[in-house]
């Protein structure tokens, strides 16, 4: 075990930081957690769930806040998990995605560079699946895996490419420890209820409980290879404890529909026909949409012994016991 080892964790109140905070933990790590904001209203419930991490302020715009991050807590291992990470909302805030989610990597690898850090630090970046688009031309019958063309679909996709490749540059220029996982998308009851898969969830536990009587959706046909945040936070520290920095795919090596996470999420409360629930709206719709994603994890696999253990059925059922368990269904 890892004993005395530091970590520095940037996103620490969205989804993958909670997991990835309580993996370390357990592992004997010191957690630091960035949070920005004056009074950011995840900061109590955090507190609360979490007594012993430690918080310090930070914006990933803001490079001297960065800076002093860095410098207080003198990480082994930097998560750079914080990013406008909404694909919907980074089409209606393009700027702001550019500068958190894109230059926000910059800032991040400079502040352990200015610091004097570059050798001791080893920094996880989180890319993404986003950046290949799902397009035909580039779509490879077997998965996409690290060496598939990217084409972005949208300006999260795009921020998330130039956070690819300066940190590959940074690893390439000076000779940092700079590791990019490429995940898929990973859900779970950390979940926020903007993406998908959760809204799908606590809605089908509201309509259980007679509080609300359908769910407004946009497209349902696009497919998506979901696996479980607790799976995927498990091949983040793996590939960070691997001698040499390089870029993993994560992924389950399975593609689904919307459509068929609607019908297992709805059989989980005993509703066979999921469509008189479900209206369409097109305020959810895209401008441009990605319409496959399918990963292929066989290096990670292979290089890192990662497996994912939750399977797509599974991980639909636990979202909605454990939504249904919080109205005490
Ligand atoms: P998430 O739940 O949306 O969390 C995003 C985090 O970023 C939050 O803690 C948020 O803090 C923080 N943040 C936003 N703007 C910031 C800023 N300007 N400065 C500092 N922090 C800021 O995302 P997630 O699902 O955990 O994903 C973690 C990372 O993996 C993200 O970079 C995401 O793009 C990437 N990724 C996710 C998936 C997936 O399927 N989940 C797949 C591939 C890649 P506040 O609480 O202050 O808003
Ligand atoms: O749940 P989503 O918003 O996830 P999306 O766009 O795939 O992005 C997630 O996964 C990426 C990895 O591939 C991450 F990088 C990113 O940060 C994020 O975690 O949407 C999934 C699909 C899309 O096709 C979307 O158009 O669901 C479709 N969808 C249909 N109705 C909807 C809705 N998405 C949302 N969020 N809300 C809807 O009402």
């Amino acid at each position: 075990m890892p004993q005395g080892k530091v970590a520095l964790v940037t996103g620490i109140t969205g989804q993958d930081g909670g997991h990835l905070a309580e993996l370390l933990h357990n592992e004997g790590y010191e957690v630091h957690g960035l949070i920005r904001g004056q009074s950011n209203p995840r900061r109590v419930a955090l507190e609360a769930e979490m007594p012993w991490i430690n918080l310090v302020e930070g914006d990933l715009t803001d490079p001297t806040s960065l800076i002093r991050a860095v410098d207080l807590t003198d990480p082994d291992e930097l998560y750079n998990l914080a990013a406008v990470s909404h694909v919907g909302y980074s089409f209606k805030n393009p700027t702001l995605t550019a500068d958190v989610t894109g230059k926000g990597v910059l800032n991040v690898l400079e502040a352990v560079r200015l610091t004097g850090r570059a050798e001791k630090t080893r920094i996880y970046q989180a890319s993404t699946s986003e950046m290949f688009g799902g397009l035909d031309y580039n779509r490879p019958g077997q998965g996409y895996d690290e060496s598939s063309l990217f084409h972005p679909r949208s300006p999260y996709g795009v921020a998330k490419l130039y956070g690819h490749w300066i940190a590959k540059n940074y690893r390439e220029s000076y000779g940092m420890f700079v590791t990019c996982g490429i995940l898929f998308n990973h859900e779970g009851e950390r979940r926020g209820v903007e993406f998908v898969t959760r809204k799908i969830t606590h809605a089908v536990a509201r309509i259980k409980a007679g509080l609300q009587d359908t769910i407004e959706l946009g497209d349902l046909w696009p497919k998506r290879d979901w696996g479980y945040a607790g799976d995927f936070v498990r091949g983040m520290h793996l590939m960070v404890q691997h001698d040499v920095p390089d870029d993993f795919v994560l992924a389950t090596g399975e593609t689904h529909s919307i459509e068929e996470f609607l019908t297992l999420a709805f059989a989980e409360i005993g509703v066979d026909d999921w469509r008189p629930y479900v209206v369409q709206n097109p305020a959810f719709m895209r401008p441009a949409e990605v319409d496959i994603l399918l990963g292929n994890p066989a290096k990670a696999e292979k290089v890192l012994g990662w497996k994912r253990e939750v399977d797509f059925p599974g991980l639909v059922s636990r979202m909605v016991r454990h939504d249904l368990a919080l109205l005490d269904l």
